[in-house]
């Protein structure tokens, strides 16, 4: 009986650990991401203005748009290391079409939500589409870093369009607040006039 319970804390535990391990997921194409999310905003980099809630911090080595992409390089061997963040409220999910052929191929990018890496955009990508999602908390950080660092090394790409699967805004607090103390006025009103 004893061992019986220890057998079933020890599947329990492994199974939260499961569940922490399988945090971030790796969606192979576009298609699949817009399948999995009803509600996603693009960026697609035809004009210098992003979509609400979108920013890149590229300090201090700022990339550039043009030609309807965002363009830069990651090099960790720069002072200091040469990363954009890619950064959104709340997200689920993000992604997008990435082209590492700019200057010839240089390293890969790894992509990082924190200090976990969360997949690998190749140096031979050519516009495909690279994306993940969380299934546990959502995320407001994408760090693009690069990925082998040999010193005479570095990954010029650009990012053709970006994909974001926004958490939806939760109705805040005050708002709700002031609607149920409204509907019970109305109801007092009512039940005065009877
Ligand atoms: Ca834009
Ligand atoms: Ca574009
Ligand atoms: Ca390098
Ligand atoms: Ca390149």
């Amino acid at each position: 009986m004893k061992r019986l319970l220890a057998l079933g804390i020890v599947a329990l535990m492994s199974g939260i650990g499961g569940v922490a391990h399988a945090a971030f997921i790796q969606v192979g194409s576009e298609s699949a991401f817009l399948g999995y999310f009803s509600d996603v905003r693009v960026e697609d980099f035809e004009d210098e203005t992003f979509i609400p809630g979108l920013s890149i911090d590229d300090d201090p080595w700022p990339g550039s748009i043009h030609d309807g992409v965002y363009e830069n390089v990651v090099d960790e061997d720069t002072d200091p290391p040469s990363r954009q963040s890619y950064i959104f409220d709340s997200m689920w999910g993000f992604g997008g079409l990435f082209d590492c052929s700019p200057n010839t191929e240089g390293a890969s990018i790894d992509v990082y939500v924190g200090t976990t890496l969360v997949m690998t955009i190749p140096n031979t990508a050519t516009g495909e589409f690279y994306g993940f999602r969380s299934d546990t908390d959502p995320f407001s950080e994408v760090i693009f870093r690069e990925g082998v660092v040999p010193a005479e090394d570095k990954e010029t790409y650009y990012a053709m369009e970006l994909v974001i699967a926004p958490v939806a805004a939760p109705i805040p607090a005050t708002i709700y607040l002031l609607g149920t103390g409204l509907a019970g006025l109305v109801g007092l009103r009512a039940r005065f006039r009877k």
